[in-house]
């Protein structure tokens, strides 16, 4: 509830501990110029999104489901009897919608949590009456962060987490580590944890999806603009800037960006950011994993491999994991 008031009410300019203008002002003061891609997610942003996921060069999200409903039995097999399930970012919660089909009969309650507040009390409503056996329960939080779960969720026998999507992918590798770390410790013990996952492909196809011709990502990228103007008192003319993707091989990830297309001042919050022509805001990255590093990753994480699944071109995988009860290795000496 306090995540959905601050998203309606935002904290005013220079507010220390609003977390938007902290990192826009960090980001903005940084060079290379930089912003966090989960700000792309207000409400204009999360439904632009949505239709990014109907795009034809767009293939993670149907590439996803086409695994998720071929699999939908042996995933939801993994699913223990009296399980809660929780999925970070749910979004839409279109895809846990499948695992709720498979599953419901032996599930205590669904918690979809999400940034974007307004978005998981509003699929909240139209969950309940399609599956009115589970006890649908939104949290509206960052999941970057700590959050608590509901009470229903924590007197479950387990938990198990559901992280679709590739949201991962938008992590650094060493922030997708912590944050499967930080899933367990929110999951507890015996927890199991399904992945979805971008896998790398062809630079063709991953070029494509991310300069859609409709030009439905560019939009979305500049959405965060519009949001800073809105939200934060700035004033950045979306005309001065351009969508700019591709694919970097060396790191393997997608990388999004906003190019000034002059040399121009922009203020936000009372303060002047100078922009040289050509200079660009990193937004995104979207990293680009194999099965194998995606395991090991995960591994390292503290999370057991169980199963994997992916479609028939290899586009995108889904992996399920068991929380291992190892204790920290304990440093020498
Ligand atoms: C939601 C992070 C998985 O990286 O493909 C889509 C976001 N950005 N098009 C992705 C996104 C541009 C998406 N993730």
């Amino acid at each position: 509830m306090v995540a959905v008031a601050r998203f309606r009410r935002p904290l005013p300019a220079n507010e220390p501990d609003s977390t938007f203008a902290a990192d826009v002002h960090a980001g903005l003061t940084a060079d290379p110029k930089h912003l966090p891609p989960k700000y792309f997610y207000d409400a204009g942003g999360s439904v632009l999104f949505e239709r990014i996921t109907e795009l034809p060069e767009y293939y993670p999200t149907r590439c996803e489901m086409k695994i998720l409903r071929d699999h939908a039995r042996e995933i939801a097999a993994l699913i223990p009897p009296g399980a809660a399930l929780v999925e970070f970012g749910s979004g839409s919660s279109k895809k846990a919608r499948i695992l709720l089909r498979a599953a419901a009969a032996k599930l205590c309650c669904y918690v979809p949590v999400d940034i974007c507040g307004p978005m998981i009390e509003q699929e909240a409503i139209e969950l309940r009456p399609d599956f009115p056996q589970v006890k649908v329960l939104p949290v509206a939080a960052d999941i970057t962060r700590d959050f608590s779960l509901p009470p229903e969720a924590k007197a479950a026998p387990r938990r198990v987490g559901f992280f679709p999507g590739s949201t991962i992918g938008n992590f650094e590798p060493h922030e997708a580590a912590a944050f499967l770390r930080h899933t367990g410790k929110i999951l507890g013990p015996g927890a199991r944890l399904i992945v979805g996952a971008d896998l790398v492909k062809p630079v063709e196809v991953l070029n494509a999806a991310y300069n859609d011709k409709a030009g439905v990502t560019a939009k979305f990228n500049l959405n965060l603009l519009t949001r800073i103007n809105r939200e934060l008192g700035g004033n950045f003319n979306l005309a001065c800037f351009e969508h700019h993707a591709f694919y970097n091989r060396e790191r393997e990830r997608i990388e999004m960006h906003l190019a000034s297309l002059k040399r121009q001042r922009v203020k936000v919050m009372g303060e002047a950011f100078d922009f040289r022509a050509g200079e660009t805001i990193h937004t995104e990255n979207s990293y680009k994993y194999s099965i194998e590093s995606l395991r090991a990753l995960a591994r390292g994480a503290g999370w057991r491999p169980l199963a994997v699944w992916t479609d028939a071109k290899s586009y995108f995988s889904i992996q399920a994991f068991e929380l291992t009860d190892e204790r920290p290795p304990r440093a020498a000496g």
